[in-house]
């Protein structure tokens, strides 16, 4: 029993989500958080926060050099946050293909970003894209 229990909680993985500001200001936090429970993923830490500049211009550093990177930098401090660490097996990929493509006129319906956003740089949700992205960004954004 304990070595199938200890094989089954090693498996789980854990991912770093952001409700950005656009999605807190529209009141679809309690929709989007439906979705990600209805999957059967599990919240293991949520809090609300605005995000200050420095940690995000280090979460976005990859896009430093894009004519947007001032824009997006100002949006997502806009105002308060939803960050939030979710737990399941193979949960960063499930993640990401729930969210849906960055560019929401290539979002498909069903997806969090085809059904709530417009565009960039508002859509609406962020999601770690792998392993090694979602170790660090728990670690930023928590502090852990
Ligand atoms: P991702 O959020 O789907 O992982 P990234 O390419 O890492 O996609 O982009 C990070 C964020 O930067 C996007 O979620 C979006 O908010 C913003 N962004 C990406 N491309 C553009 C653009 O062309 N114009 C404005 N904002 C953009």
């Amino acid at each position: 029993f304990w070595l199938k229990f200890y094989e089954e909680v090693r498996k789980l993985e854990q991912t770093l989500v952001i409700i950005k500001p656009d999605g807190v200001r529209r009141k679809l936090v309690g929709k989007i958080i439906q979705r990600f429970e209805e999957r059967g993923l599990i919240i293991k830490k949520m809090q609300q926060k605005t995000l200050e500049q420095p940690l995000i211009r280090e979460h976005y550093a990859h896009l430093k050099d894009k004519p947007f990177f001032d824009e997006l930098v100002d949006y997502m401090t806009s105002g308060p946050a939803i960050v939030i660490i979710l737990e399941q097996k193979n949960v960063i990929q499930i993640v990401r293909k729930m969210i849906g493509a960055t560019n929401a006129s290539e979002a498909e319906p069903g997806t969090i970003r085809g059904d709530f956003a417009i565009g960039t740089p508002e859509n609406v949700v962020h999601a770690s894209d792998s392993l090694e992205s979602a170790e660090i960004e728990i670690r930023r954004f928590f502090s852990i």
